[in-house]
C-alpha cells in the first residue's frame, strides 16, 4: 500500500512511520508513506501557502491553489486512483472498521491542515472523506495523520508477527483487550491470577474471554450492546457480573 501525506511537516510523518511495526512493514515493502509539502507547489516569491479568512476573525486559512497543485503532483507520481482524507475534528470518527477499510485500499492520500484549516471550495472539490481521531483540537491534522498511518500500516499482510497478530486484537471482535502479566523481580507471582499459571490453555482461554467481556461491560457498555454475544459468551460474562457484584456491594 502506498500512503501520501499532503502537510508542511512532511518529516514528522516520515519520522513517525519509521518506527516499530510500521517502520518495518515499510522496510519489507508491504507500505510506502510519501510526504509532500504543499510550500514546495507554492508560486508567489514568498512561497505563502496561507491567507486570512474572508468574514475577517483572527487566524489563517490555507490557500487552495498550492494545496492543488501538490495534490496533482501526488496524483502524477503513481496512476491507481486513491481516496483522499482530510483529518479534521469535524470529520466522522475513525473505527477500527474504517481503519480495515482504507487498509484494503492500494493508495491512500492523507491532507493535515493547519491554522484554521484549508479553503472549504478546495475541501469540496478534491475530498472524499473526512475523519477524525477523537473530539478534541490540535493544533494541525499530522498527528491524525500519523495515527492513521500506524493503524492502517500494522494491518498491511505481513506486517505483524504471530506472536501479535491482529486477531488477537482489542476492538478486532468488537471486545476490549484482556489484562496481562509477566514477570516481576520485585513482586515474584503475588496479583497474577492463578489460572495463568495452571497450564490449563482451555481454561486460560476462558478467563481471557471472561476478562475482555467483563471490561467491556465496566468500561464500554457501548461497545458491548453491538459486540452480538453468543450464549457461551452471555454465561461467561453474567459469571462476571455477579462476581464484581459481590466483591463491589452497593453503599459499600
Ligand atoms: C483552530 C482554531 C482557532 C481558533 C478558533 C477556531 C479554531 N479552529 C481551529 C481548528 O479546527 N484548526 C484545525 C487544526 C484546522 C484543521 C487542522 N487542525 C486540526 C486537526 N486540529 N485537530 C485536528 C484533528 C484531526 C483529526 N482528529 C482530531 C483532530
Amino acid at each position: 500500500m502506498r500512503i501520501d501525506v499532503v502537510t508542511l511537516f512532511p518529516d514528522f510523518i516520515r519520522d513517525s512511520a519509521a518506527l516499530g511495526v510500521v517502520g518495518r512493514a515499510q522496510e519489507r515493502g508491504l507500505l510506502a508513506v510519501h510526504g509532500w509539502n504543499p510550500r514546495d507547489y507554492a508560486t508567489d516569491a514568498y512561497r505563502r501557502v496561507d491567507d486570512r479568512p474572508f468574514g475577517g476573525g483572527p487566524g489563517m486559512v490555507m490557500l487552495a491553489e498550492p494545496l492543488s497543485a501538490c495534490l496533482a503532483a501526488v496524483r502524477a507520481a503513481d496512476p491507481a486512483a486513491a481516496p483522499v482524507v482530510y483529518l479534521s475534528p469535524q470529520g466522522a470518527r475513525l473505527t477500527q472498521a474504517k481503519v480495515r477499510q482504507l487498509a484494503a485500499q492500494p493508495r491512500l492520500v492523507l491532507l493535515c491542515g493547519r491554522y484554521e484549516g484549508l479553503d472549504e471550495r478546495f475541501i469540496a472539490r478534491e475530498v472524499d472523506e473526512e475523519l477524525s481521531i477523537g473530539d478534541y483540537v490540535l493544533s494541525g491534522g499530522e498527528l491524525a495523520a500519523a495515527v492513521v498511518i500506524d493503524a492502517v500500516g500494522r494491518l498491511q499482510e505481513g506486517a505483524l508477527n504471530h506472536a501479535d497478530s491482529a486477531l488477537q486484537d482489542s476492538f478486532e471482535d468488537g471486545l476490549l483487550d484482556c489484562p496481562h502479566f509477566t514477570r516481576s523481580e520485585a513482586e515474584g507471582t503475588g496479583g497474577v491470577p492463578a489460572v495463568l499459571m495452571s497450564g490449563d490453555h482451555a481454561a486460560i482461554r476462558r478467563w481471557r474471554r471472561q476478562q475482555s467481556l467483563g471490561r467491556t461491560w465496566l468500561r464500554r457498555p457501548d461497545l458491548l450492546a453491538r459486540a452480538g454475544l453468543d450464549r457461551a459468551d452471555r454465561a461467561l460474562l453474567e459469571q462476571f457480573i455477579t462476581q464484581w457484584r459481590a466483591d463491589h456491594p452497593a453503599g459499600g
